[in-house]
Order: structure tokens, then sequence, then C-alpha cells
């Protein structure tokens, strides 16, 4: 065992998923080493311990394996759970930590951001329920990142992690586990794998986009193995290194090879893509794109046709810039609706105290009470059950239906990626500065504008700047926040909402239905003149 000396980085601190850098950041000598024990001197006592870890497969995760392995033995952990290959999604590395009650887990992750040498990596360490740290946790992270000096660490050679077993790394072992079968089993006991067995049998047909990410495993064992779907049904299903050049991040612009199946004349009755790290869905019709703040609204409406939610749900919470469209549910049903921050760690308390069951964010994530993550392919078998039990019906009829039942949330999120940081705040800040109570733009009439604060209903603590708002008199809403997530530059996200009760209207599409609103939001934050951008980069 050794003590290597060492000084801080500047800027490891964690954004709204962890620590997100370029790989060419974290192979810096001491880089993984000084966050990985300052996580380790900030959660408590580690001695005795029992650890998760694995990753979305992406370039540098198994050399950061090895050396939180060496680390965790020399800071006293009894035992670390490592998924085979070093793979484990982000929703079943939570499933494992509250399966085996362990001390928590290190996820190497950067989600949807691209592999590879010259793209980007990332670390978060989630706490023993499962979930994302919270904040209190990540900033005493961040705290002991700037002050650190030395880290524990124990020589030794490089464990074989690519076969079940399990090996000694001084006194602590180390068991090379099985990333899918915890998390599979975890499936079969909430939804009805029996009907949607029935259903591929009877002809219905899916395409899977697991993106060369994590997610390939777990739909092949899942969709194509218990559920019988027909082999190929799962495309891009091997997980590598660089993604296969491509960016994993499932929506219409990078799930492309997706959207171009399930476009095309004999296109299949469901389509589903998942992200990097395996938390993220999209979820396609034919010839239908479902926006995720529907998906979440519809999966709600409809949980009781799955087992694991036959006895309803207890509340449903969205992040505050997703659409309003769960909320009209959880009106209908008489249950709590949550407003939360961006980022799936402010659900965790929510999840925990039993207030709310599903939870859901615009930017393709869904999830429930199952676990602490969100979760790319259980979304994808909510979908697939509800479809089973409502047979006949298309994704298209089950949204279309819904909007007439609750009106539309008609929604767009528009992304100026790369954009110069101090322009993203200079922009930030003069929205901040704006005072609009009561004035008309356009045809709406502002009714009120703020920075977003959020004070936890479990634990009291407060989170500000979480993103402006511009609410207009008829609901109608523009957020705009910049990305946590990101590692070059700022990435403005505009938010845009506006309620459509008239279902004659529905058929619209969002950019033409939303056109007023976008034009008020690129001219409030003076996008043009301050980024120099007069396009997003990417609208989902
Ligand atoms: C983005 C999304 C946010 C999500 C986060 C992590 O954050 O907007 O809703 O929780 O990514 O998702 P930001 O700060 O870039 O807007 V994942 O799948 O990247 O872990
Ligand atoms: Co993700």
């Amino acid at each position: 065992m050794k003590t290597v000396a060492t000084t801080p980085f500047a800027g490891q601190k964690p954004g709204t998923s962890g620590l997100r850098k370029k790989v060419s950041v974290f192979i810096q000598p001491h880089y993984l080493e000084n966050f990985v024990q300052a996580v380790f001197d900030s959660i408590g006592d580690t001695t005795g311990k029992t650890l998760v870890v694995g990753g979305d497969g992406r370039y540098y995760n198994r050399t950061a394996i090895q050396t939180i392995l060496r680390m965790a033995a020399a800071n006293g952990f009894a035992k670390v759970m490592v998924g085979r290959g070093g793979i484990l999604s982000t929703p079943a590395a939570s499933c494992v930590i509250r399966k085996y009650q362990t001390f928590g887990g290190i996820i190497l992750s950067a989600s949807h951001n691209p592999g590879g040498p010259t793209e980007d990596f990332g670390i978060k360490y989630n706490i023993p329920a499962g979930g994302p740290a919270p904040e209190s946790v990540t900033e005493a992270i961040y705290a002991r990142t700037q002050v650190i000096s030395s880290y524990q660490i124990i020589e030794g050679a490089d464990l074989d992690i690519d076969h079940l077993g399990r090996h000694s790394l001084g006194a602590m072992v180390v068991e090379v586990f099985d990333p899918v079968a915890d998390y599979a089993e975890l499936m079969e006991t909430l939804f009805d794998f029996d009907a949607i067995r029935a259903a591929f049998r009877s002809g219905f047909r899916m395409k899977f986009d697991a993106m060369h990410a994590v997610t390939g495993p777990y739909a092949v064992e899942i969709l194509e193995k218990r559920l019988g779907a027909h082999m190929g049904t799962v495309m891009h299903g091997e997980p590598l290194e660089d993604f296969g050049g491509g960016h994993p991040d499932p929506n219409l612009v990078h799930a492309h090879d997706l959207v171009h199946i399930l476009t095309s004349p004999n296109a299949p009755d469901f389509g589903a893509a998942s992200d990097g790290d395996g938390d993220r869905n999209m979820v396609m019709g034919r010839n239908f794109y479902v926006t995720p703040s529907d998906s979440l609204a519809v999966l709600a409406a409809n949980a009781t046709l799955c087992p694991g939610y036959a006895k309803g749900l207890a509340g449903i919470a969205r992040s505050m810039p997703t659409s309003a469209a769960a909320d009209r549910v959880a009106a209908k049903l008489g249950i709590p609706a949550w407003e939360t921050p961006t980022g799936w760690k402010f659900f965790g308390t929510l999840l925990d105290a039993g207030k709310a069951t599903l939870c859901g964010e615009e930017s393709f994530g869904t999830g429930s009470d199952h676990v602490r993550e969100k979760d790319g392919l259980w979304a994808v078998l909510m979908w697939l059950n509800i479809l089973a039990k409502r047979k006949g019906e298309s994704v298209a009829d089950i949204v279309r239906a819904h909007w007439a039942e609750y009106g539309r949330n008609v929604y767009s999120r528009h992304d100026y990626e790369g954009i110069d940081s101090a322009a993203a705040d200079a922009l930030m800040a003069h929205l901040r500065g704006l005072s609009l109570k009561g004035q008309r733009l356009g045809g709406f009439t502002v009714a009120l504008n703020d920075d977003f604060a959020y004070t936890d209903p479990v634990d009291g603590s407060v989170s500000t700047k979480q993103g402006i708002r511009v609410v207009f008199t008829d609901g109608s809403r523009i957020v705009f926040r910049l990305s946590g997530t990101g590692t070059e530059g700022a990435t403005l996200r505009v938010y845009i909402e506006r309620y459509e009760p008239d279902t004659a209207k529905h058929h619209l599409d969002p950019q033409v239905a939303l056109a007023d609103l976008i034009t008020i939001a690129r001219d409030l934050a003076e996008i043009e003149a301050r980024t120099g951008r007069n396009e997003p980069t990417v609208i989902t």
C-alpha cells in the first residue's frame, strides 16, 4: 500500500450528473485518483464496506476501474462488485446497489456525450439508496478535491474483469458479476412478460437501437432472449469504446438510423433507443415520435396495466423544464405532481419518502421507484406492456387518444451547443435582470418571470438558480438553462411549451404551433446578437 502525494486540480466540480471532462483531462497523472480519494474521504467510514463499480464501456472505462479497485482496497473496502467487462448500465448499477445493500457505487460514464480518446469521460458516486449523490455530498466531494494532498492506493497487476469470479486484492475481495441478471430479474417483477411475449408471437415487431453503448447486452437478453422478439431486433448492440464513432444520445438527430427505419414503408410497430449509459430512452411508433414529456404522461395514465404498478401511483414528479402533461394526469388521478430542478438526484428524496412513483425529464429520462436512476429499458418495457394490453392500438393511436382526453402540451427544446461560455453567462445574467410581469410579448402576457428555486419537500434543502422561467397568463412557458453536462464551451437550452386543448390542432408540427413563442424566446434572450447563432444546433 502506498500513500501518494498529490496537489489539487481546479474544476473537479460535479455537474448535473457527476464529473465530466475530456479523456485528455482524465488521463493526467493523479486526476482520477484525486477525485476518487475525495469521494472516499467524503462518504464516511469505508472500512469493511462493499462498493459497486462499473461503467458504460467507453474509452478509459477499463483503466479507471483498475485504478478504483486498487484505491478501494487501500481505503479499507472489504469488497468491490464489478460488472463483467467493466459494463454496468446506470439503472443496473442502481439496482445492484439497492439489492445487495452496498455502500453505494461508482459509475463511470459521460452518458450521452461521445466517447473515445479525444472525447469525454465521466465519473459519479451513487449513495446507498442507489441514486446520484445529492448536492450536499457532491459539494463535500468538490471541497475535498480542492485541498487534497495525498491518496491511498495498493500496487499490483491488473485483475481479470472479463470473466465471472472472485479475486483478492490485498485484503479486499473483487467479485466480477453478471451485469444483466439482477436487472433483468427486476424487470420481470414489474411487467407482464407473458403478455409482451404473446404480442411478439402474434407478429408485433420492434427495433431497438442500443447505439453501440451499454444497453446492447441488456436489450438482447431481455427483448430477444426472454421476450422472444426476433433476433436482430436489437441493432448496434455491441458496446464499443467509441460508440462506433456516434453520439449515443437517443433523439431524432443522433438516433438517425432508428428514425429512418421507423419512417420507412415497412416500418415496425415500435422503435426505441437508449443512450451511452442506458438511463435515457426515445420511443417511436410507426412514423410517429413521442416526446419524452408526453411519454411520461402516457406511462402514468396507463401504469395500472403493468403488474408492478397495478396498485396505482403515489405521485408523479417531473423536472421543471419538462412539460406539464404529466401534471394533468396527476390531477385526474388525484395524486400529487412534483416539480424539481433538472437532474435525477432531485427525485431521490421523493421516491424514498413514497411521495412519487413515476418521475421524468424532458431530456429522454423516465423512471420509477424501482431504482433511483432514470431507466431507458424500463421505459421501453413499460411501453411494450401497455401496447400489449391495449392490443390493436398503435403508439400514435394511444398518444392521440391521450391528447384528446387531456389536451396537448405542445413542447420543444432548442439547444445551442458549444457557444462561448462568457457570452452564455452574460445572456443568462441579462435574462435574470429582466422584470417582465404584466408585459405583452407577441400575443402573450407575462404572468411571472424568475430564476427557479427549489426547496426539497422532504429534507428542506434549497437549490437556487435552476433555470430562468417566463410564464404567460395562458400557462405557456419559456425556460432558459445552461447545461451542466457538457465539456466544451457552454450549451444554452431553451424549452418552449404551450397548452393546446383543441383536438383539431393536435396534429400540427410543434415548430409551427410554437412559432410565436420561439420568436419571443430568441428576442428576449438576444440569442443571435449574444451568441452569433441564428439556429439551434439540436431541436427535440
Ligand atoms: C442533461 C439533461 C438532464 C439530465 C442530465 C443527465 O443535463 O438536461 O435532464 O438529467 O443531462 O442525463 P444538462 O445539465 O446538460 O441539461 V444523463 O443521461 O447525461 O446522465
Ligand atoms: Co445517460
